[in-house]
């Protein structure tokens, strides 16, 4: 492969782990995303905090009733989304990596996804499931980022590559489990993937992955967001209707464009 070594090396560790995770690429976007949720918690609670950031996102559960968690969600998402910088922002955070790992020309999400986590609430859990069980491609990768430390059960799992081939070959024999049950069968192989603040995770969202009722005593906040390179196959989410090209080099664009002579308008 003609890749630098350092490209060599992540590509290598995303293959065999089935993520990486590295230090955000640039902290001035991280910065933006975080001071943006919090003043839209503040104008979500109707009040200012003098609370440091992370200590006022950790501790939002102790502000918002557990029956209002998604509202409260939805305006958090949608007031993000609602900025024209957050795409380009998230992108920033872990550009290096994508170009290492997906490539230079690429096609994002739309919408960033938001989840919020508070201690000991099962409302807005996700079984362990894989992106592609549900129509993803297998050429997306999820960038994730923590907005607070992520640690133990606040943290999310996925089941490393290379233990995924004994999963694979049982997986007939799964079908018809409950979802506990499916997490049962992995439970003692799965990566709880601890990460920081100030760190940005890719991963290979058609490896099973999930989360479990937090029972850390701080809440989880945390974005998702897929990346794919834009001339892969789609599955059920689409260029145009999900994903939107970011990075198109002129080459493409004249190869989109291109006509014979005398047969183009
Ligand atoms: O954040 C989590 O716990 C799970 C995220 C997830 O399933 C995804 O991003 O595909
Ligand atoms: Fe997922």
């Amino acid at each position: 492969m003609f890749m630098t070594v350092e490209d060599q090396a992540l590509n290598t560790e995303f293959l065999e782990q089935g993520y990486v995770i590295r230090p955000v690429a640039d902290q001035a976007a991280l910065d933006w995303i975080r001071d943006g949720f919090v003043a839209l918690a503040e104008e979500a609670l109707g009040r200012k905090s003098d609370l440091p950031p992370e200590v006022f996102l950790n501790h939002i559960h102790e502000q918002v009733p557990v029956p209002q968690l998604n509202d409260f969600r939805l305006r958090m998402i949608r007031g993000i989304n609602a900025a024209d910088a957050l795409r380009e922002n998230y992108y920033k955070l872990a550009r290096t990596y994508l170009d290492a790992l997906v490539g230079n020309e690429l096609a994002m999400q739309l919408r960033v996804n938001l989840s919020i986590q508070f201690p000991d609430d099962d409302s807005s859990l996700l079984p362990v499931h894989a992106d592609t069980w549900s129509g993803d491609s297998p050429y997306e990768v999820v960038v994730w980022l923590p907005l607070v430390n992520c640690y133990g059960s606040k943290a999310m799992y996925l089941l490393p590559a290379n233990e995924y081939a004994p999963f694979d070959r049982d997986f007939v024999r799964l079908q018809g489990s409950s979802s506990e049950e499916v997490y049962k069968s992995i439970e003692n192989k799965v990566k709880w993937l601890e990460i920081d603040y100030g760190q940005v995770m890719v991963f290979n969202q058609s490896l099973p992955h999930g989360n479990r009722i937090n029972a850390e005593p701080e809440t989880r906040w945390s974005m998702n967001c897929r990346f794919k390179s834009v001339f892969t196959p789609y599955g059920d989410k689409k260029l145009g209707e999900f994903f939107e090209p970011i990075t198109l080099r002129a080459a493409s664009r004249l190869g989109m464009d291109y006509r014979y002579p005398g047969t183009g308008k």
